[in-house]
Order: structure tokens, then sequence, then C-alpha cells
């Protein structure tokens, strides 16, 4: 079985490792490609950091710091004192040491001229996160956050939310770099040959949205054969970790499951929701002058991952769905 998912860090991380191992106990043989958001991108004292990319590297691969969900396990921060002692900032952005090895081969081979999918596969040849990890496009692309503070200007994404907490309101999710992007090599193959495509409960604003922004990643989850399922990163009317209420704030959206069920229906066919959200969600995803034609079907489950066995039920679940198999569908 070929599975295709589009992903952010921490919480799609943590989906698509209960994903590996609900298919490892179904004892299905699958292909899992995963294509990583690289918005988050940010070069800090000449190194280029992909924090999504690493977070799923290192999760995937067993390496990751399981209580922050992302950086190193075991990390140590003796560059950043040693940075920090230079006054040699951003101290709000601190990488490990262990961590700093991986963004040194990184930048060493960008350097060389290797693209970030080749960086990324000899990377995880040293990880084997057990998924071929693609960015998704081998052209920088860098979320960017306008503010008005009081002047309106423009930050980086990790300044908003490491330095700022996403305390100061955002007035939009510029993507620099876009107009100069495409999916890299192989992102839209996987998409449309896919027997199942999964979005994982993660951003769907700064780490869905600019995957979702490369040209032809719609196009492709609109025309793929397979069913297109999506997980809600919201219960009830919080999100379950990280930026999200801040960013739907952005863009007026309601911080709920219906409200990012509608910021992804057209490229979804199922949507799978907590069971408090389930009636809400339907009804506000079934046309009300067709009542009968929900073009999303909704499905709900106890969406909290409270541990990796937690993500191995939600993210069987969201397989069960795609493969049809689990409950009865919008409206029934
Ligand atoms: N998040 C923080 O809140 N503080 C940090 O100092 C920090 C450092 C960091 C270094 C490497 C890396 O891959 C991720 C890091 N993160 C840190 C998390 C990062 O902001 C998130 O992984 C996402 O980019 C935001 O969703």
């Amino acid at each position: 079985m070929r599975v295709a998912a589009l992903s952010g860090g921490v919480g799609g991380a943590r989906f698509l490792r209960g994903l590996l191992g609900a298919l490892r106990a179904r004892d299905v043989a699958a292909e899992v490609t995963v294509v990583a958001n690289t918005g988050d991108d940010i070069t800090l004292h000449g190194l280029r950091v992909c924090p999504d990319l690493d977070t799923l590297m290192y999760t995937l691969g067993g390496g990751v710091d399981e209580a922050q969900g992302w950086g190193r396990d075991g990390d140590t921060g003796h560059v950043a004192a040693e940075l920090a002692a230079y006054g040699a900032g951003p101290d709000w952005f601190t990488l490990g040491d262990r961590d700093v090895a991986t963004h040194l081969v990184r930048t060493r081979m960008l350097g060389a001229g290797y693209t970030l999918s080749e960086v990324t596969r000899a990377l995880c040849e040293r990880w084997r996160p057990g998924v071929r990890l693609l960015p998704m496009s081998d052209q920088p692309v860098e979320t960017h956050v306008v503010v008005r503070d009081p002047e309106r200007r423009a930050v980086h994404l990790q300044e908003w939310w490491v330095r700022g907490h996403a305390e100061t309101p955002a007035e939009g999710f510029p993507l620099l770099g876009l107009d100069r992007a495409v999916p890299a090599p192989g992102v839209l193959d996987a998409l449309r040959g896919a027997d199942v495509v999964l979005l994982p409960p993660s951003n769907p604003v700064v780490s869905l949205g600019p995957v979702l922004a490369l040209p032809g990643v719609r196009d492709a989850l609109r025309g793929t054969a397979a069913p297109v399922v999506g997980v809600a990163p919201v219960v009830g009317g919080r999100t379950v970790r990280g930026m999200a209420a801040a960013c739907l704030a952005a863009l007026d959206v309601p911080c709920t499951a219906a409200g990012v069920g509608g910021l992804l229906r057209d490229v979804l066919d199922a949507w799978l929701v907590d069971d408090a959200d389930l009636g809400a969600t339907r009804a506000a995803l079934t046309p009300a002058d067709h009542p009968d034609r929900a073009d999303v079907a909704v499905h709900g489950t106890d969406l909290l991952m409270r541990d990796r066995e937690g993500a191995v039920r939600l993210a069987g679940t969201a397989l069960d769905v795609a493969l049809g198999l689990h409950g009865a569908t919008a409206g029934a």
C-alpha cells in the first residue's frame, strides 16, 4: 500500500509514528511518503535549520527529545551558552549541541550544491525514519508573520512563535519565496499515485498551508484517486497544542474542527474529528442547499493522542476511514 502524507512538526510527527505502528500492527506492507513543511526553516549563525524536517526525522528515527517534541534527545547546550557569552544572538532560539551537527552537515551539503531533497536523503541514511521523507520544495520558502506592534512589519514565524509566543496578533502569513518554488521531486507523484493520503493534525495555516500553497499540490490532492483523510487539530474550541489558535484568529477562521475543515474541504474526502465535535462539524460541512450531498464525510473518534498508543489508535482510525471501514459516513 502506498501512503502519502503532508506534515508539519510535532503533532504530525507523533501521528505518523502512530501510523507506522498501526501499519505494523495490521501487518500491512506499506511505503509511506511524508511531504514536510519547510516554511518554518530559518538560517541562524550561518546554519540552515529545518525544524519540521528534523522533527519528523528525529521522531520517526528514534532520536527526538520526547518531552519537547523537537531537537535531539539527551542534548546539551554548550554551543548555545558559548554563543550567548559572545552576545551572538538570537538568544531566543537555542540549538542543542547534537542538533548543531545536523545543521552543519545540511549547511555544508547545501553549500556544495546538493538540493534539500538530497541533503534530507543523506541525513535519513543515518536516521532510517521508515518513511520516504521529502521536503515540500527544494527552493526556500519561509513563512513570515505580518504584525502591527505598533507599526506594521513582518517577522519570521520562529520569532513570532518562539520569541513572542504568538501573542502579537498576526495580520497575515506571507510565504517568502513561494513565487520561485515548485514541489520537490517526487512530491506530486506521491500524492497522485497514493492509495491513501493523510493530512495529520498539523497546524492548518503555517504547517499544511505552505505545502498546499505550492503550485500543483491542491490539484494533485483533488485529482488523486486516493481517499484524502484529514485529522482535525482542534478539539472543542481549543487546539491541541502550538499556535494554531492564534493563526486561525489571524484569518478569522473559527478555532473549531468545522472551521479548519472548511479551510481544507476542497481537498478532503473525509475529516476525522473528536466525538464532541461530530454533530456541529457535519452540520457545518454539509451544504444547506444540498443536505444529501455532504462533500466531506465527517467521522468522530477520541482525537487526543495522550501517548504513543493513542497515536497508533488515532492513525489506525484514520487509516480505517480511508479504507472505508470506519463507522457511518456523513449524514448517515
Ligand atoms: N522552539 C522553541 O520554543 N524554542 C527554541 O529554542 C527552539 C529551538 C529549535 C531548534 C531546532 C528545531 O528544529 C526546533 C526548535 N524549536 C524551538 C521548535 C520550533 O519552533 C518548532 O519545531 C516549529 O518550527 C514551530 O512549529
